[in-house]
């Protein structure tokens, strides 16, 4: 595959659960490279052009307001392939359904949970990262 960069978020759930070492680990692991890395706590501007696709569905509300309750890490992480071969160490988006190995499988918790609280974020597209990537590290 090709170099690629992708745009990693450890979300406020990850933080607060003092799980971005272990989200991090998992990255190096695999021999990703971080080339940038942050703590932001997030406005409305920022996390609306972030998730501008999902504007109207019923859980874009419930969502930003997820983002916005605590601190993210922000990571620019590089490696072949690593747009998608970061979505696969995440797995899926529901963490009742992710499969284990995965962040989301491993580490999201299968009760009391809502599914916005699924510890990470993974740019999905070539054209995301790019676009992702300028919004938080600008
Ligand atoms: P992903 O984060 O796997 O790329 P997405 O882009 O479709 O998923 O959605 C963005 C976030 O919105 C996702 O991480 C969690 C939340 N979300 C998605 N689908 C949801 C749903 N059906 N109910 C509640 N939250 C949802
Ligand atoms: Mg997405």
């Amino acid at each position: 595959s090709e170099l690629e960069e992708t745009l990693v978020l450890v979300k406020p759930d990850g933080v607060a659960r003092n799980l971005t070492g272990e989200i991090l680990r998992r990255i190096e692991a695999k021999g990703y490279g971080l080339v940038d890395i942050k703590l932001v706590e997030a406005d409305r501007a920022l996390l609306a052009s972030h998730y501008e696709e999902h504007v109207g569905k019923p859980f874009y509300e419930p969502l930003v307001e997820f983002m916005e309750s605590g601190p993210i890490v922000a990571i620019r992480v590089e490696g072949n392939g690593v747009i998608a071969g970061f979505r696969s160490l995440a797995g899926a988006t529901d963490p009742t359904a992710a499969a284990p190995g995965t962040i989301r499988g491993d580490l999201g918790r299968d009760w009391g949970l809502k599914v916005q609280q699924n510890l990470v974020h993974g740019s999905d597209s070539a054209e995301s990262a790019a676009r992702e990537l300028g919004l938080w590290f600008s």
